[in-house]
């Protein structure tokens, strides 16, 4: 059966961040990276690590509809399988990256993982995954952590996949996620930190 993990591997250290993936990269349904790791190693780490998995790309950009095609422009030239943009910021900035995306899958954020989420983001996932539904998006992100509004959002999600971070470091559990809704579970610290990855994997797999 098809992993429904998807590791983030927050690293920087470039043949850390190799060897890992090649250990991991063909257990996990996608590796996602984001900007510690980008801003560190450069975009050619994309296609580098494409060699091992699916790799999204978690930028969250967040920008006017002109930045937005310009950073999705640069990001398309490596062909990673998907990338994270905010949805918050409206629909003529989402539109932009869809346009700009060619094959990549565009995964929206309609709710946040961190506390601080609820101040502001989380209380307005309704529209943001009706957006996300209209403007092509593939996929949303919402809250491992947080079964209730998952739950909620799962209710709403038509076709969208569901990718859920916040499992393990952030104190959500792979199962109850996966119960909630999540179609895919994002794991970092405790997978990457972990000293048998392939070992952890599993044991999620199995319970
Ligand atoms: P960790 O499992 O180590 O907490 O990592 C979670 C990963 O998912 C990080 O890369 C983080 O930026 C990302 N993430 C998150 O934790 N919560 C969200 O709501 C959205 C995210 O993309």
């Amino acid at each position: 059966m098809e992993s429904k993990i998807i590791a983030s591997l927050d690293l920087t250290d470039e043949s850390k961040l190799v060897r890992m993936a090649e250990e991991i990269g063909q257990s996990v349904f996608a590796i996602k990276i984001n900007w510690p790791t980008i801003l560190s190693l450069g975009k050619g780490i994309i296609k580098r690590l494409s060699e091992t998995s699916n790799i999204i790309c978690d930028l969250k950009i967040a920008d006017i509809p002109n930045t937005n095609r310009l950073i999705m422009e640069q990001i398309a030239t490596q062909h990673p399988w998907g990338v994270i943009a905010h949805l918050f910021t409206g629909k003529d900035s989402m539109e932009s990256i869809v346009k700009a995306a060619g094959d990549a899958k565009v995964i929206g954020v309609v709710a946040m993982s961190n506390p601080g989420a609820s101040e502001y983001l989380n209380g307005n996932y309704g529209n943001l995954v009706e957006d996300a539904k209209s403007l092509g998006c593939y996929g949303i992100v919402a809250p491992g952590n947080d079964y209730n509004l998952l739950e909620r959002i799962s209710k709403m999600k038509g076709n969208l996949k569901i990718f859920s971070p916040g499992v393990g470091a952030q104190g959500g559990g792979y199962n109850k996620a996966l119960l909630s809704g999540a179609d895919y579970v994002i794991i970092g610290r405790s997978l990457y930190e972990n000293p048998d990855p392939i070992g952890y994997i599993k044991s999620l797999e199995r319970k």
